[in-house]
């Protein structure tokens, strides 16, 4: 820590990537990109503001209205009231102690998902999940909201787990770059988007990647609605949003159609093609899935279609999807059709061919690194079993008791009486925030730690202030990244803020029985990060590779470690594409599966047996007079989600955020660059700021995620985020994944 009036620098990282800190006494001064990154993103300049921001949460507070009795009323809008730590800490523990004793552990919500911040051991998320796990057990989630709907169907079709299959079987940057001669990118391929990364990538290198691969001579095709998700020098296939299954069908129709097919490979190495293709060529519904029928879904001309089917057969050809196609109604059918038309290529398994997910989705992949264990806080074991798919909260909280389909089971949501979160803010993430806003005001009690007074700290009854990791000392160590950080503590807290750790450990020791021993095991945080990292130490030492003793990477910041690996690497799939039976895939069939006798047995109507064009309730095909746009919410590029957000919307004009919309949209609604926007459903309104551009598709408008949603009882949210509007539904009775890409709006010219 500094002391004194000197300036200290010191390096840490974050999951934006590392940078520079400059400290001054009890301040952060200044911060920078660090050197080593040779393409760093921003925001690091704006980490002093958001650092000392007004925002910060001072004390614990409690709402006024809980305090008085009135439960279930006046969350958002009563004011709280600011306690000592202790007292703060005692009513907590209380109230945990009373709605375990009375509902059970079944009435608590724990799923808390969010990114928070980097570090290894003060991981918010794995914190709340211990402490959970430590008073007897909570309700849990599964999935992400950015891959949700892929972590549930992927493994019927590959047989793997979906984070394995992008993490640690996918072809590396180089691999492509030797042999892949297109690239057919669903969604693109956003360098903007692969700036971040869990626990962050310190050298940013997919954009370099990118331009090597164009310089190469290789075709990179950006198929979707905005020109801007890949860099200059990619083509680009304008799409309607959600239509790229019937834009794969009607490639896949031509591949059959002109005799393009590697059936040999469909023979040996996939399962299913004969059910699927009767549907495909229309024999078995009467609808031949031909590029002209395709056209008009897809909003581009058939004779593209065909070029492009054509083309991809011709040479080494990589198709990738960003996660954002699964992040939509039927989210399921653009995943899974995909494996197939790259099957019906015949290129899986190939160095440079087949089909990736999410490169450029965050930074890393693409990237191989030697794996190492360790550095991991265990959570320890829920005693209570049921978990409830992470993006069907609003759900849950509106229907207790009410059966729901999800992945082939059937059964009730749980009866949540009490909420905790720490490290996400579900009043960004989650879809049609004026409906979670009313199911929010069920539980009797929602705890939340935070740092600033975001709109879901601002929802809670019991707030906790938590320090930045900048407060607290911390390991910095991801499995997409060959650097190793200790990240330093550089200020005392801010005001009366306490690590997140401390904050459980401290009610832990209020509650009745053993949470406390439990949950600390005796240690204090320091503790825990020398027991974690000689734990990392070791297992890095027995695995050859040289790491540091912790006191010197207290010296030393940081450190480069010897873990990258070049040239091809074995993958499950270039495994079993070299030995089908000895490494066969781990579905049913050991086999890619084109049709899934699992799934069809699940008599889903909203995913049947094999990959569909299954239009969702809401895009341009269901476009109205009332809401004539689709509304696509992409990742922002100034920040992560929703963090540091007080600090960036202080900039001049910053808010309300930015809508991209095409001219030809703009021009009958009298709208310019720069012009106050009203964005608006039934779910909604939002304001915006217009930027007209050529860059999106017409009939699509674009609004980033991570503006704070505003104050409830407003007609309109101010800041403009995406999530007033986007529709709140699963995915299908099969993933249940978000569809935070599902949504028609309409937009207006706003006066002053
Ligand atoms: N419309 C639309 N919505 C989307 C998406 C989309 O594409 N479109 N994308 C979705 C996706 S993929 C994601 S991942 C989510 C992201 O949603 P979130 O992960 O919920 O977003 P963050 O803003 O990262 O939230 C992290 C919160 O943790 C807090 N925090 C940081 N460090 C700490 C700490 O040490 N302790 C505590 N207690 N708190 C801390 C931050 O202040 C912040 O409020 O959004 C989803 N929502
Ligand atoms: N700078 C920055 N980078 C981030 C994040 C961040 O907050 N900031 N968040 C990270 C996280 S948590 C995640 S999960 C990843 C998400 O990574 P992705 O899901 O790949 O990224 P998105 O930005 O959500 O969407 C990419 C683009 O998909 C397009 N799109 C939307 N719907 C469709 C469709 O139906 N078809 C096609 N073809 N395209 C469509 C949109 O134009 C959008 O710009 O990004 C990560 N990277
Ligand atoms: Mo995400």
């Amino acid at each position: 820590m500094a002391d004194g009036s000197q300036r200290q620098t010191r390096v840490t990282s974050s999951h934006w990537g590392a940078f520079e800190v400059d400290v001054e006494g009890d301040r952060i001064v200044a911060a920078r990109p660090f050197a080593n990154d040779p393409n760093p993103h921003a925001v690091p300049y704006v980490i002093p503001a958001a650092v000392h921001h007004a925002t910060r949460i001072q004390r614990p507070a409690i709402r006024r209205g809980w305090l008085e009795g009135r439960r279930k009323e006046g969350r958002g809008s009563d004011e709280f009231v600011d306690l000592p730590w202790d007292e703060a800490l005692e009513i907590a523990a209380q109230e945990l102690d009373r709605v375990r004793r009375t509902h059970g552990n079944e009435a608590i919500f724990g799923g808390s998902y969010g990114w928070s911040s980097a570090g290894r051991f003060h991981h918010a998320q794995s914190q709340v999940h211990r402490f959970l796990n430590a008073m007897g057990g909570y309700i849990a989630s599964f999935g992400s909201y950015s891959t949700g709907c892929a972590q549930s169907i992927m493994p019927h079709v590959f047989g793997e787990n979906f984070l394995s299959l992008i993490y640690d079987n996918q072809d590396s940057w180089e691999v492509i770059h030797d042999h892949t001669d297109t690239i057919v990118m669903f969604g693109g391929i956003n360098p903007k988007n692969s700036q971040v990364s869990m626990g962050g990538v310190t050298e940013h290198g997919t954009a370099g990647w990118i331009a090597k691969l164009l310089a190469k001579g290789t075709y990179c095709l950006n198929v979707g609605p905005q020109r801007v998700d890949a860099p200059e020098g990619c083509d680009w296939l304008p799409l309607t949003p959600a239509s790229d299954t019937a834009l794969m069908l009607a490639l896949a129709y031509v591949l059959e159609e002109e005799g393009l097919t590697d059936h040999a490979f469909l023979d040996r190495y996939s399962t299913g093609f004969a059910r699927f293709r009767p549907y495909l060529m229309g024999e078995s519904d009467g609808t031949p899935k031909t590029p002209e029928w395709a056209a008009p879904i897809c909003g581009c001309d058939a004779g593209t279609i065909r070029t492009l089917a054509r083309r991809m057969a011709a040479g080494r050809t990589l198709i990738t999807v960003a996660w954002s196609l699964q992040r939509g109604e039927h989210g399921e059918q653009p995943y899974w059709m995909s494996a197939v038309l790259a099957a019906m290529l015949g290129q899986i398994g190939l160095p440079g061919g087949g089909v990736g997910y999410g490169y450029g989705a965050i930074g890393g992949v693409g990237k191989v690194l030697r794996r190492m264990g360790g550095m991991t806080l265990p959570q320890g074991d829920n005693a209570v079993s049921t978990v409830i798919p992470v993006a069907r909260i609003a759900d849950m909280l509106r229907n207790p008791g009410q059966d729901y389909d999800f992945n082939g089971r059937r059964g009730p949501y749980p009866d949540i009486r009490l909420i905790y979160w720490a490290g996400g803010n579900p009043f960004h993430h989650h879809q049609d925030l004026n409906a979670l806003h009313d199911a929010w005001q069920r539980p009797e009690t929602i705890l939340v730690n935070e740092i600033w007074w975001t709109p879901t700290a601002k929802r809670a009854d019991i707030v906790f202030p938590a320090t930045t990791s900048y407060e607290r000392e911390d390991i910095g160590r991801s499995s997409m990244d060959e650097y190793l950080f200790h990240m330093p503590q550089m200020i005392p807290p801010v005001a009366e803020a306490r690590d997140d750790y401390d904050i459980f450990a401290g009610i832990a020791a209020r509650m009745k029985g053993d949470v406390e021993a439990v949950f600390t095991e005796g240690l204090s945080s320091t503790e825990w990060i020398e027991a974690l990292y000689a734990d990392y130490h070791d297992r890095a030492q027995a695995d050859g590779i040289d790491v540091p003793t912790l006191e010197a990477l207290r010296e030393k910041n940081w450190v480069r470690l010897p873990i990258i690996l070049t040239g091809p690497q074995e993958t499950v799939l270039s495994r079993f594409r070299a030995d089908p039976e000895g490494a066969a895939l781990k579905t049913p069939s050991g086999r890619i599966e084109i049709f899934s006798e699992t799934i069809d047995g699940f008599g889903y109507d909203d995913c049947p047996g094999h990959p569909v064009w299954l239009p969702p309730s809401e895009w341009l095909g269901t476009a109205s007079e009332a809401t004539p746009l689709h509304l696509v919410s992409p990742q922002p590029g100034d920040k992560l989600h929703s963090q540091l957000e007080a600090a960036l919307a202080d900039r001049p004009g910053a808010r309300p955020e930015t809508l991209l919309i095409h001219p030809a949209d703009a021009a009958p609604r009298g709208i310019e660059s720069g012009m106050l926007l009203r964005v608006f459903n039934a779910r909604g309104a939002v304001r915006a700021r217009a930027q007209v551009s050529e860059d999106i598709r017409p009939g699509v408008v674009a609004l980033p995620t991570g503006a704070w949603f505003g104050d409830p009882g407003g007609n309109i949210d101010p800041h403009g985020n995406p999530n007033v509007l986007t529709k709140d539904v699963g995915t299908s009775r099969l993933a249940q994944g978000s569809s935070a890409h599902t949504a028609l709006v309409q937009v207006a010219a706003q006066e002053g």
